[in-house]
C-alpha cells in the first residue's frame, strides 16, 4: 500500500521530493488542497475541518502511513488527522523538524519560522521544550515567503530584502539552529542561509520528516522492498493555471498526470 501525503497546496511537494530521495521504492499518493490554500492565515476551526477532509480523501487509497506535510495542519490539527485515520501511523512535519533541531543545536537556542497560524500556535516551541526544557525558542512568522516561493523569486532582490526584514530580529538572539517550519521555505533556503549567515544550521523539515518516515517504516517492517520507483500519484482540489510550472519549481521534474478531486 502507498504512503499518503497531504498539504494545503503544492508546498508539500518539497516533502514528496525528500521522501522520494530517501525511500525511492515507496508508492506515494499526494493530495494538495489547491482550491483552499493558503491555510496559514485561517482560523483553527477552519484548519481542523480541512484537515479532516484531507485525511478522508487519502484514506480512500488505504495508505499504510499518513504524512502531514503541512506545518500549519501539524501545528493545529494533528489530533484530527490521527482520529480520522483508523489507527494507521501519522507523521507530522512539525515534530520531525523539532526533533532534528533539538538533536543538532549546540547552545539550545533555536529559531523557528513559519506561517502566521503556525507561529501563533506556539506548537514548535511546545514540542521543542517537551524534548528539552532548557531550549530557548525564538519564532517569527514570514507569510510573504509563500508567494515569493510560488513566484519563483529565488534569487531575487525582493526576496533578499524581505528576508532581511523578517530575520533581523531572530538574528539578534544568538541562535545556532533555524527551523524552516513551512513547506515553501526550502525553496528559499539559499537566500535564508545567506541572510542568517554562517554558523547557523538550517533545518529543512521536509528532510527531517523523510528521515523519520524511513525509521518508522524500517522499525515496523512496512518498508517496500520491491525496487519499482514510480511517479507520485497526484490529487488536487483545483488545477490552477500555473500548476505545472509550480510542480517543476518544487520537484524539478515534468508534471505527471494529475487527478482532480472534490472537497
Ligand atoms: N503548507 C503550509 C505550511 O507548511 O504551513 C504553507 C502554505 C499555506 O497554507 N500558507
Amino acid at each position: 500500500s502507498p504512503i499518503g501525503i497531504f498539504d494545503s497546496g503544492i508546498g508539500g511537494l518539497t516533502v514528496v521530493k525528500a521522501i522520494r530521495a530517501a525511500l525511492p521504492s515507496e508508492r506515494l499518493i499526494y493530495f494538495g488542497d489547491t482550491a483552499r490554500v493558503p491555510y496559514g492565515p485561517k482560523s483553527q476551526i477552519t484548519i481542523r475541518k480541512y484537515a479532516a477532509d484531507d485525511t478522508a480523501i487519502l484514506m480512500r487509497y488505504q495508505p499504510k502511513l499518513i504524512i502531514v506535510a503541512c506545518n500549519t495542519v501539524s501545528a493545529l490539527a494533528l489530533d484530527v488527522v490521527e482520529k480520522s485515520c483508523s489507527g494507521i501511523p501519522v507523521i507530522g512535519v512539525l515534530k520531525a523538524g523539532a526533533e532534528l533541531a533539538v538533536q543538532v543545536t549546540g547552545n539550545n537556542r533555536i529559531g523557528v519560522i513559519g506561517t502566521q497560524a503556525t507561529v501563533c500556535s506556539n506548537a514548535y516551541a511546545r514540542e521543542i521544550n517537551l524534548l528539552n526544557e532548557e531550549s530557548a525558542v525564538v519564532s517569527k512568522a514570514c507569510p510573504l515567503f509563500v508567494p515569493l516561493a510560488e513566484e519563483g523569486f529565488i534569487d531575487h532582490p525582493a526576496t533578499k530584502l524581505i528576508a532581511g526584514e523578517y530575520l533581523a530580529e531572530i538574528r539578534k538572539h544568538d541562535i545556532d539552529t533555524l527551523v524552516l517550519g513551512c513547506t515553501h521555505y526550502p525553496i528559499l533556503k539559499r537566500v535564508i542561509a545567506d541572510i542568517v549567515g554562517p554558523g547557523i544550521r538550517i533545518i529543512d523539515s521536509a528532510e527531517a520528516v523523510a528521515l523519520k518516515t524511513k525509521e518508522l517504516l524500517t522499525e515496523s517492517a512496512l518498508l517496500n522492498a520491491a525496487a519499482t520507483p514510480s511517479v507520485p500519484h497526484l490529487l488536487v482540489s483545483d488545477l490552477p493555471q500555473k500548476f505545472s510550472q509550480l510542480y517543476q519549481l518544487f520537484m524539478g521534474s515534468e508534471l505527471p498526470d494529475v487527478e482532480l478531486v472534490e472537497v
